[in-house]
């Protein structure tokens, strides 16, 4: 039997031990059932079960590198962060993420729920299904875990210790990296774009001085922001649906930084899952009842964003110069900019650099491939380009429906 006092890459068996004697999640006799079952780029995950009752919980273990690629240097010490954001979010937005049972900073291993009643929102995606209720739930955990650690509402000491437990250099350094320079710079030369899309990501985003500049003060904004608590990584490979349940998991990126970059990054994925729709169905009611779901669920996200937004802000605001006239709006104002900004951002980088999404890889005709590839990043540059002025569901629809109608299907 081992003791876990020395830190160890744990096989299932290891896991399935670990979770017995060091969080008792199970009796000591229990006959447990075990399985690595991580597909993410970064952690090891275990989930480990008890047939005979049933119960079951998740090992999520942080390596010293990526499992994407070896060239990722990841502090472990992004597990404390995991846990400690999962604290804070099941208190201000409860049953919207993961119970934690516990973190043990020897293993770099974090103990929670097991969710495997919910599948990942991007495969469910890609199998077309629905989920009538998760603009509502995402947009509560998004509101309340992004204001209500704000200095609006935050006392301004409280918040600076705050921010001291969510500095996270190494995975801050993945996302300046991978989302604001090399999609538009491959200075690592570790960028991964399709092939024969090369020359156009050439001339529209590396060639593009526009788009540069506009990244770089992006980027800045992303190193000097400490607005709020973000998630940092709410892609819909990030999130577990079922029909009745939402849940975000996986907030390793977590840092102090701009609320938008949470609310972009819903905003980026949905748009994904639109683009591989719109691209891979045939026409008909079933694209357009999945495409209609998507444009509504954009729709949805930005109006029931922006209303809670407000609604909590008046509820709950504790700083006076917050309450100046016309304060409020030019907040949020700020937050829809980013939101657009890093939406552009998201949709490129998944796209030119080296951690892709299904929605675009599992598209196998090199036609179809390269439309939805260069529709996404029509879409992108006008997103950042004009991020002052997309704001609105009804304007994310613009920009994509304008974006698909230049890349007719079939013309790429
Ligand atoms: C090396 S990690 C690559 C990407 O995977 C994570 O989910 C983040 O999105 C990161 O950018
Ligand atoms: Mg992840």
């Amino acid at each position: 039997m081992r003791d876990f006092d020395h830190y160890f890459i744990m096989k299932s068996a290891d896991a399935a031990e670990f979770a017995r004697t060091r969080f008792h999640l199970f009796e000591p006799g229990a006959v447990l059932e075990h399985a690595e079952i991580g597909d993410g780029n970064l952690n090891y995950i275990f989930r480990i079960r008890e047939p005979a009752t049933g119960k079951a919980a998740v090992i999520k273990q942080a390596g010293p590198t990526a499992r994407l690629s070896d060239q990722f240097k990841v502090s472990p010490d992004r597990n404390r962060i995991e846990h400690d954001i999962l604290v804070i979010e099941n208190d201000l937005a409860p049953g919207l993420v993961p119970k934690v049972f516990g973190y043990d900073p020897v293993m770099n291993a974090l103990a929670m729920e097991d969710l495997s009643d919910h599948t990942i929102m991007r495969s469910a995606l890609l199998e077309r299904r629905t989920f009538p209720l998760f603009a509502d739930h995402i947009t509560t955990f998004m509101v309340n875990t992004l204001l209500l650690t704000s200095d609006v509402v935050m006392d301004h000491k409280k918040k600076k210790e705050t921010v001291k437990g969510f500095i996270n250099p190494d995975l801050c350094e993945i996302t300046e990296d991978l989302v604001y320079t090399e999609p538009f710079n491959d200075v690592k030369k570790r960028n991964d774009p399709f092939p024969p899309n090369l020359d156009f990501i050439r001339r529209e985003l590396y060639e593009d001085k526009e788009i540069l500049l506009e990244t770089a003060k992006m980027k800045f904004d992303f190193f000097c922001n400490a607005q709020c608590l973000v998630h940092g990584d709410l892609h819909t490979g990030s999130i577990f649906v079922r029909e009745d349940s939402t849940k975000a998991i996986d907030p390793e990126f977590a840092y102090y930084g701009p609320a938008g970059y949470d609310v972009g990054n819903v905003i980026a994925n949905l748009i994904f899952a639109w683009a591989n729709a719109d691209t891979v169905m045939e026409q008909g009611s079933a694209r357009s009842k999945f495409t209609g779901w998507i444009e509504k669920t954009i729709d949805e996200v930005m109006g029931m964003f922006v209303s809670k937004w407000k609604a909590l802000w008046a509820r709950s605001v504790t700083e006076p110069t917050a309450r100046y006239d016309g304060f409020a709006e030019w907040y949020l104002d700020g937050i829809l900019r980013d939101t657009a900004g890093v939406a552009g951002l998201e949709l490129c980088r998944r796209i030119v650099g080296i951690a892709h999404v299904k929605d675009i890889t599992s598209i196998k005709d090199e036609a179809q491939r390269l439309r939805a590839e260069r529709l996404c990043i029509t879409a992108a540059k006008r997103c950042i380009r004009e991020r002052d002025r997309i704001t609105t569901g009804s304007d994310y629809l613009d920009v994509l429906f304008k974006a698909a109608k230049k890349y007719a299907r079939g013309h790429a």
